[in-house]
């Protein structure tokens, strides 16, 4: 575009237009390049991210709450109230990482936070994000 076309005002909108495109575009990235990491990503990050003296709960409790998630979204739909009840338990970040770390990767292939992005809708997935940013976790 010259200069002397930005500083008509068809030129001025057009310039606008085209920035709005590429922050759309840029949003949906980022959105889309979230999910996808949210899918496949494995459990290392979460493993290096374990701090003992901050867990709440047994191993044996970690792998009860894992099993319940499981089960929760295993199969035909989905029982989403037991999903935000069990996360609701966490009371830090490395309880979520422990969860994670648990869980494992599920009879299906899912690590867990792939496996809640791929069991709730859009709705869903923001109360789970409400509940863990509770304890300081982005999900
Ligand atoms: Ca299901």
């Amino acid at each position: 575009m010259l200069a002397q076309e930005i500083l008509t005002p068809a030129g001025r909108i057009k310039l606008i237009i085209n920035a709005l495109v590429i922050i759309v575009i840029a949003l949906v990235v980022y959105w889309l390049a979230n999910k996808v990491m949210k899918l496949f990503s494995n459990t290392r990050s979460y493993a290096d991210d374990i701090n003992p003296q901050n867990l709440t709960y047994s191993e044996s409790e970690y792998n009860t709450m894992a099993d319940a998630i499981f089960q929760a979204a295993d199969g035909w739909g989905t029982d989403e109230d037991t999903i935000y009840r069990v996360l609701s338990y966490l009371r830090t970040p490395d309880d979520w990482n422990k969860l994670v770390v648990v869980y494992g990767k599920d009879a299906d292939g899912f690590y867990l936070p792939g496996r809640l992005v791929y069991e709730l809708d859009h709705s869903e997935q923001e109360k789970v994000r409400q509940i863990l940013k509770r304890i300081g976790v982005n999900f």
